[in-house]
C-alpha cells in the first residue's frame, strides 16, 4: 500500500507520456521528430540539465489547447492517486507556453479544469505554482507576471526553474518582490546544478519558504545547519538527480546523509515521465537503494504534508 503523502516538485509539462505526446500531436496536426513512442523514448538518455530541457520544451509543441491542458492534468492525477499522492502542488512554466502563441489564460484555464475535478475524482486537492524560467530575462519574468494576473485566485505561489547556472537567483529580485506583493508564497529550484550559494540567495534575496532541489547544500555545512534550524523543506527528486547525472547512481544519492543531518527532505517525481516514475515509484526505488527503513518513508511522507502549502485542518484532512 503506498503511503498517502504529498507531491511539492511536479512540473506538469514534464508528466508529457509518449503516448499521450503522440496523440496530442496528431489531434492538433503537429509534427514530432520522431516515428513513434519507441523511437522517442531513445531520447531520453540525458548528459545534465540542459540536455533534457532541449527535448522537455521541444515536446511542449503539442500543447495547444485548453483541452490538452486539461487531458495532461487528468493523466497525471491518475497516476498520482494511484501511486498515494493526496495533495499535489503543481508547477507550470508559462512562457515555454506563450513564447509559442499560447495564452497563458489558455494554460491556467485549461489545468484548472482538470484541478476543479481533482478532489472529487481522484481524492488530490491541488495548488498550482507559476514557474518563471531563469534563462529568460527579469524582464520577461515580470511580463509574465502581469499576464497571470486575470489568474492569480488559481495561483499559490510563484517558482523558479530551468537552465540554473549563470542565472542566479537575485536575477529575479523585483518579480519575487512584486509576487509577494500580491499575496503569492514563493520556492525556487536552486542548488540542483548551481551552488550553494545561490540557495543562500534565493533564501536572503527572494524570500523563499522552500527550496526545489537544494542537493548541493551539502558542499556548504553551515548553509545547511541553517537549513536544519530553520527547518526550510527541500523538495529532493532522486530519479530526476540520476538521470541528469547530478549523482552517478541512486545508491550514491545523498538522501540518508541529508535525513541523519535532520534536513526537512521531501522526495518528489520532478518530471516522471522524463525520470523513470512517480513519487511512489520513487518512494520505492529510494527503498531498494538505499536501503531506508519503512520508518524514514513515513518521515518522507509526513514531512511532505508538513512542507506543504495546506492550514493544519486541511493537512490533517489529506493525511
Ligand atoms: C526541470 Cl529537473 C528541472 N530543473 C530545472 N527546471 C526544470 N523544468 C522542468 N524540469
Ligand atoms: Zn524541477
Amino acid at each position: 500500500m503506498h503511503l498517502p503523502k504529498a507531491e511539492l516538485h511536479l512540473h506538469i509539462e514534464g508528466t508529457l507520456e509518449p503516448e499521450l505526446a503522440f496523440a496530442l500531436a496528431e489531434r492538433n496536426g503537429v509534427e514530432l521528430p520522431y516515428a513513434n513512442t519507441e523511437e522517442l523514448r531513445t531520447a531520453y538518455l540525458f548528459d545534465d540539465l540542459q540536455s533534457f530541457l532541449d527535448l522537455y520544451y521541444a515536446l511542449m509543441a503539442v500543447l495547444r489547447t485548453e483541452e490538452d491542458f486539461e487531458q495532461l492534468a487528468d493523466a497525471y492525477f491518475t497516476r498520482a492517486a494511484a501511486q498515494g499522492v493526496r495533495h499535489a502542488e503543481i508547477f507550470f512554466d508559462p512562457q515555454a507556453h506563450t513564447a509559442r502563441g499560447v495564452p497563458i489564460g489558455t494554460v491556467v484555464e485549461g489545468l484548472g479544469r482538470a484541478l476543479d475535478r481533482s478532489e472529487e475524482t481522484h481524492g488530490i486537492s491541488t495548488q498550482l505554482i507559476m514557474c518563471f524560467l531563469r534563462d529568460q530575462s527579469a524582464e520577461s519574468a515580470l511580463e509574465t507576471l502581469d499576464a497571470a494576473k486575470p489568474y492569480l485566485h488559481r495561483i499559490s505561489a510563484v517558482g523558479l526553474d530551468s537552465a540554473e547556472v549563470g542565472h542566479p537567483p537575485a536575477k529575479f529580485r523585483e518579480v519575487y518582490e512584486a509576487a509577494g506583493a500580491l499575496g503569492l508564497r514563493k520556492v525556487a529550484h536552486a542548488g540542483e546544478e548551481g551552488p550553494p550559494e545561490y540557495i543562500r540567495e534565493a533564501l536572503d534575496v527572494l524570500g523563499v519558504e522552500r527550496i526545489d532541489h537544494g542537493l548541493r547544500c551539502l558542499e556548504d555545512p553551515d548553509l545547511v545547519k541553517r537549513l536544519v534550524a530553520d527547518r526550510v523543506p527541500l523538495t529532493l527528486c532522486p530519479l530526476s538527480n540520476v538521470r541528469l547525472r547530478a549523482v552517478d547512481t541512486l545508491e550514491q544519492h545523498p538522501l540518508r546523509a541529508m535525513l541523519d543531518a535532520g534536513l526537512l527532505c521531501t522526495v518528489n517525481s520532478d518530471d516522471p515521465a522524463y525520470f523513470g516514475g512517480y513519487v511512489g515509484d520513487t518512494f520505492h526505488a529510494v527503498h531498494e537503494a538505499l536501503g531506508l527503513e519503512r520508518e524514514q518513508l513515513r518521515t518522507l511522507a509526513r514531512n511532505s504534508f508538513e512542507a506543504a502549502f495546506l492550514d493544519h485542518d486541511e493537512e490533517r484532512r489529506s493525511r
